[in-house]
């Protein structure tokens, strides 16, 4: 067995926030990749729009720098538990990694997730404590923690002996003991080097498993992965195997490898190193590319089942077709469709209504950003509540149950109990670190969190902080009632004015602006009661000849509560509907008369 001592190839993961883009950001800024001056800012890798708008990273991506003559690949990947497929995948490229975790938050569920899987896949791990910074740092006991979880996980002996790195991925220094000296991370690229192993190198003609995609309007689609055996250059040809074993050949146009932000252009790049190549058509993440002389296909990468499902419509609502560019059906499908070769953890399928697509997920953040993206892009659709998919194992019905934990303060245990509990949701643990602070752990069925959200952060004033990570399928526990208020409905079509909304905040929380353009059906706020109401926004004053001195002063309505897409998901009930165009997030009925549905309501009884 040979090995490429001159890489390495490693992932970086951890729970969300814990520090992993900036993290890279040190590693990129110490390694000199940019100009002198060169204004680069922070989340460098960070560099889709919705990550930079929401802070968060959503795709796994690739980097690399140079260091004491070693090129380390890194893989940076999301911490957000619903974009857990991308972990998978990154961890697919990678011998080993790195982990981190904060030293407040300490391990945390996603901690455990992703660690479990570089574990099973033979990762060999470095332990990053970061943000070491912060003042209220608890190193010792999160160390004992992270002792305490790889005892928990570890598959062999070797890996509970792991080394740990203590750092500010913020300030860009790292060192082996809590009191840094040093005044950068050469003490994490070192341990890297001296603990991570280099790549393993197989004989034989070329062979890479595609673990990520790009795309070029230029060059076409980019394959992604790390090459296991053997040597690739441009003009070669080769084979792709995809998921049913079906073989075609092509022949590579470019092939690149990584440095710093930059592709470089290669004449030819050998197994070990991570590669982008172009010329390999119709390529999907999972699939094999090798040598026709040995074209055997990788095992494909394994990716967790999606537990929330919703559906996509076409916009059937009475504006249908006046902002987006997209409307159709066929547009709809297609574009739906398309998503599934790189997003690898969505599911679509058409439903009995050819204008209806059903579509699954990993949890309501991974479909929101599908919407958004696709809003952005021109599309125009409607969507349901999500809901959690129900399935059938050893003839039981069971459904998808997560592990909520709970940061806040003492105050909110008793709101936040009583709400969970109608929501089917087990205390299995309540940590306080006396001064305050508590950290709730909950078993919960998917279902119960659905809606959620929004309740959680007005009751807790915005003060708490709310994860979540799957655990497993159970035997279902049946449902769970709606404790949201009932709607105020528009009951006629045209521009809302202040008049018709002073009146609907007599009756509740009013979601719109006076100018707002309506339609019969359209949800225009919250009712302080159980029950739907009709309220018309468009409603103008009587005029009469008579002028009275109080009631022409002008109305001061209270602003509107206005939502996100993803708290307008959060908000909807199986019988709503959010509407989604490039220039609006509107909530409506079903049905949009009030007869019709007085009728189904009368029918369901
Ligand atoms: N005090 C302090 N804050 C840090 C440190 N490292 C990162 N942060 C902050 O933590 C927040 C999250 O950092 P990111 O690098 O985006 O975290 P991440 O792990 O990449 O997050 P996801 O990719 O969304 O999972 C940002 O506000 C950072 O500025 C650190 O060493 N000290
Ligand atoms: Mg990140």
């Amino acid at each position: 067995m040979k090995y490429r001592r001159d890489i390495r190839n490693i992932a970086i993961i951890a729970h969300v926030d814990h520090g992993k883009t900036t993290l890279v950001d040190a590693m990129l800024k110490q390694s000199k990749v940019f100009r002198e001056n060169q204004a680069v800012g922070e989340l460098i890798m960070d560099s889709n729009t919705l990550e930079r708008e929401k802070g968060i990273t959503i795709m796994a991506k690739n980097t690399a720098v140079v260091y004491r003559g070693v090129k380390i690949n890194i893989v940076d990947t999301p911490g957000h538990a619903d974009f857990s497929g991308e972990v998978e995948r990154g961890i697919s490229m990678a011998d080993g990694c790195l982990l981190l975790v904060d030293s407040v938050e300490g391990p945390m569920p996603q901690t455990k997730f992703v660690l479990r899987h570089a574990l099973q896949q033979g990762l060999k791990t470095i332990v990053v404590i970061n943000k070491i910074d912060r003042a209220n740092a608890r190193i010792d006991e999160v160390i004992h923690l992270i002792h305490d979880l790889f005892l928990e996980l570890a598959t062999s002996d070797d890996q509970l002996d792991f080394h740990v790195i203590y750092a500010s991925a913020k300030e860009g220094i790292a060192g082996t003991e809590p009191n840094i000296s040093g005044k950068d991370i050469s003490s994490l690229f070192d341990c890297i080097l001296d603990n991570l192993p280099p790549p393993r190198i197989e004989s034989g003609p070329f062979q890479m498993l595609v673990s990520n995609l790009d795309y070029d309007s230029h060059k076409g689609q980019i394959a992604i992965g790390r090459i296991r055996r053997g040597k690739v250059a441009p003009r070669d040809t080769v084979v792709r195997l995809n998921a049913t074993g079906a073989e075609d050949y092509h022949e590579v146009a470019e092939v690149f490898t990584y440095l710093g932000l930059k592709r470089l252009k290669v004449a030819h790049a050998e197994a070990g190193d991570i590669v982008a190549m172009t010329g390999v058509e119709k390529v999907s993440i999972g699939d094999t590319i090798a040598s026709p002389e040995q074209p055997s296909a990788l095992p494909r990468i394994q990716i967790s089942e999606p537990t929330i499902e919703m559906t996509f419509i076409v916009n059937t609502s009475p504006f249908a077709g006046r902002e987006g560019r997209f409307c159709t059906t066929r547009q709809l499908r297609e574009r739906l469709y398309k998503e599934l070769d790189t997003n690898l953890s969505l599911r679509v399928q058409d439903t009995d209504s050819p204008d209806t697509f059903l579509v699954k997920g990993r949890g309501e953040l991974h479909l929101a950003i599908l919407i958004e993206t696709m809003r952005r892009e021109g599309y125009e659709f409607e969507v349901s509540k999500p809901e959690a998919i129900i399935k059938v194992i050893d003839g039981i019905l069971v459904e998808p149950v997560e592990v909520l934990t709970i940061d806040t303060r003492d105050d909110y245990i008793g709101v936040l109990t009583d709400m969970l509990s109608k929501r089917q949701a087990r205390m299995i643990d309540m940590r306080n670190d006396g001064q305050d602070n508590v950290r709730l752990v909950f078993e919960i069925p998917t279902k119960g969190l659905l809606g959620f959200r929004g309740s959680f952060l007005t009751s807790t004033r915005g003060e708490s902080i709310m994860n979540t990570v799957f655990l497993g399928y159970e035997p279902c526990r049946g449902k769970i009632v709606s404790t949201r208020n009932g709607v105020l409905v528009a009951s006629e079509q045209g521009s809302a004015i202040t008049y018709g909304l002073n009146n609907a905040q007599e009756r509740g929380l009013t979601f719109i602006e006076p100018g707002t353009q309506v339609y019969e059906g359209m949800i225009v706020g919250l009712n302080s009661r159980v029950q739907d109401i009709p309220v018309n926004v468009c409603k103008e004053k009587k005029k009469t000849n008579v002028r009275s001195s109080t009631s022409d002063i002008a109305v001061k309505l209270t602003p509107p509560l206005k939502m996100s897409l993803e708290q307008a998901i959060d908000f909807i009930n199986k019988d709503e509907l959010v509407e989604v165009t490039p220039k609006n997030i509107r909530l409506r009925k079903k049905l949009l008369t009030y007869s019709q549905r007085l009728r189904s309501i009368s029918a369901a009884r």
